[in-house]
């Protein structure tokens, strides 16, 4: 009986000039919020989800800096972030979330689309950040990394690297 009724709620608001006006995408917005509450199931789970990392130093290195992954606010979307400090000032680093963990020869490929992960510039105070957006729902199993490569020209060496735990 729920279930029928809550057809029938967005059956109604589907056909309403209102809602075609209305991109899914705006925060709060009643069908968005209905849509993944009732019909989205999963996604309301994934949205609850944030993996964190901590970065650590590579080789003697010193870049060091946290990493976040959760859901984004687009449904099947993906938010990761990055922060270091102790980078080396004006140096450019590739970063991505790959799939493994740390230390793993090769490294593990990269989580959703590559392009979608900036690199980042070390301010001169050492420090960088970094969001990427994926277009992909957050990983709800298995185990996941984030590199943070030396530069564009030698993504073999790795200068800092964080597990991603729950
Ligand atoms: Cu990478």
């Amino acid at each position: 009986m729920v279930s029928r009724l809550t057809f029938v709620a967005v059956a109604a608001i589907c056909s309403s000039t209102a809602y075609a006006q209305q991109p899914l995408s705006v925060p709060g917005h009643v069908v968005t919020s209905l849509a993944s509450a009732t019909v989205v199931a999963p996604t309301v789970m994934a949205q609850g989800m944030k993996m964190t990392a901590t970065l650590t130093p590579q080789k003697g290195g010193t870049v060091a800096g946290k990493a976040t992954v959760q859901a984004g606010s687009g449904a099947g979307t993906t938010v990761a972030t990055v922060s270091l400090t102790g980078g080396t000032p004006g140096a450019v680093y590739p970063w991505h979330v790959h799939v493994g963990k740390c230390g793993m020869m090769p490294g593990g490929k990269v989580w959703g689309d590559g392009s979608a992960y900036k690199p980042m510039t070390v301010g001169s105070d050492g420090t960088a950040t970094s969001t990427a957006t994926i277009s992909m729902a957050p990983p709800s199993s298995g185990g996941y990394y984030v590199n943070i490569h030396a530069s564009p020209s030698d993504m073999g060496t790795i200068v800092s690297c964080g597990n991603l735990g729950m």
